[in-house]
């Protein structure tokens, strides 16, 4: 076989969280043309309705299920029936995530609870729901979308900030708990990326000017442009196959080089 079968993903089968657009659905398709069978869910019927659809538009058969990721006892159950309909989850991708952006004294704990509970704790209680088959399978692999804020603050983002450190040593824990079992847990940081999620950042001004925080970015990021879903393809294509079985609760940051840039002077 050649080099390039260390990157195949045939025969696998991907569960991508959150995936009916945006940064999963991208890792998804990736995978898919890598040769894996694809399963992903969304929190209601109408965005896993579109999300098959959309799939289905880039050739690929996904299978879609309306699933909770906060939701235990729901994760449980899908993970079960994915065995049960699919196969076995070989490749776990925590991408479903939410971000609320408001000053931190003026964010209830309510809503702080809720960001940790979907950047967070889903990723642990999808992660728990998984690894006992990948044991008994002999392999697995975990990938977290982590975040620029895994190792940045900024204001107005306490609670977004605090999962995705959290998500990241729960990625080094995972990798040291079960990298024995031959499973790789490693995480992914995207830096701005143009997604749904980040559109309010990207909004036109009323006089045609960028937003701000749009020329802020493009000044801190050496590649002097924003992410797109793309670029993220390729590195987790990378993480989820064979090629990386000795990378191990390692962050991948694919951010245009900003956490390596003090800033453009102004
Ligand atoms: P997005 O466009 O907001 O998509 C997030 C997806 O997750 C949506 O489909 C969303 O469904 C789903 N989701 C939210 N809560 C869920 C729950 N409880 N159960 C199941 N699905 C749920 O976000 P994105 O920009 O693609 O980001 C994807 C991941 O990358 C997130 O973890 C985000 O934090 C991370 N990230 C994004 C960027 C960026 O610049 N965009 C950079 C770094 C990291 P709904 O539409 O119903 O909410
Ligand atoms: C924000 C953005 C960021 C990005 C991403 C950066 O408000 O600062 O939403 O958090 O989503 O996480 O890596």
């Amino acid at each position: 076989m050649g080099f390039e079968q260390n990157f195949s993903l045939k025969g696998k089968v991907a569960w991508i969280t959150g995936a009916s657009y945006g940064i999963g659905f991208a890792i998804a398709s990736a995978y898919a043309q890598a040769g894996a069978t694809i399963v992903f869910n969304d929190i209601n019927r109408d965005l896993v309705n579109k999300g098959v659809e959309a799939y289905k538009q880039a050739g690929i058969q996904a299978h879609g299920y309306v699933c909770d990721v906060t939701n235990e006892e729901a994760v449980t159950a899908l993970v079960a029936q994915i065995e049960k309909e699919v196969g076995v989850v070989d490749i776990l991708v925590n991408n479903a995530g939410i971000i609320r952006r408001i000053p931190m004294t003026e964010m209830s704990a309510a809503e702080f609870r809720k960001v940790v509970d979907v950047d967070l704790n889903a990723p642990f209680i999808c992660s728990k729901a998984v690894i006992p088959s990948m044991i008994k399978k002999g392999h697995g692999k975990i990938i977290n979308i982590c975040s620029m804020m895994s190792e940045l603050g900024r204001e107005t983002v306490s609670a977004y900030a605090a999962a995705k450190g959290g998500l990241k040593m729960l990625t080094r824990n995972i990798c040291s708990e079960y990298g024995k079992y031959n499973i790789q847990c490693n995480g992914i940081g995207p830096g701005y990326i143009a997604t749904p999620q980040t559109a309010p950042l990207r909004e036109r001004q009323p006089d045609g000017s960028r937003h701000p925080f749009d020329s802020f970015i493009i000044a801190k990021t050496p590649a002097e442009r924003w992410g797109e879903t793309s670029d993220l393809m390729g590195p987790a294509v990378f993480l989820a196959s064979d090629a990386s079985n000795f990378v191990n609760g390692h962050i991948l940051y694919v951010d245009g080089g900003i956490l390596a840039y003090i800033g453009k002077q102004p």
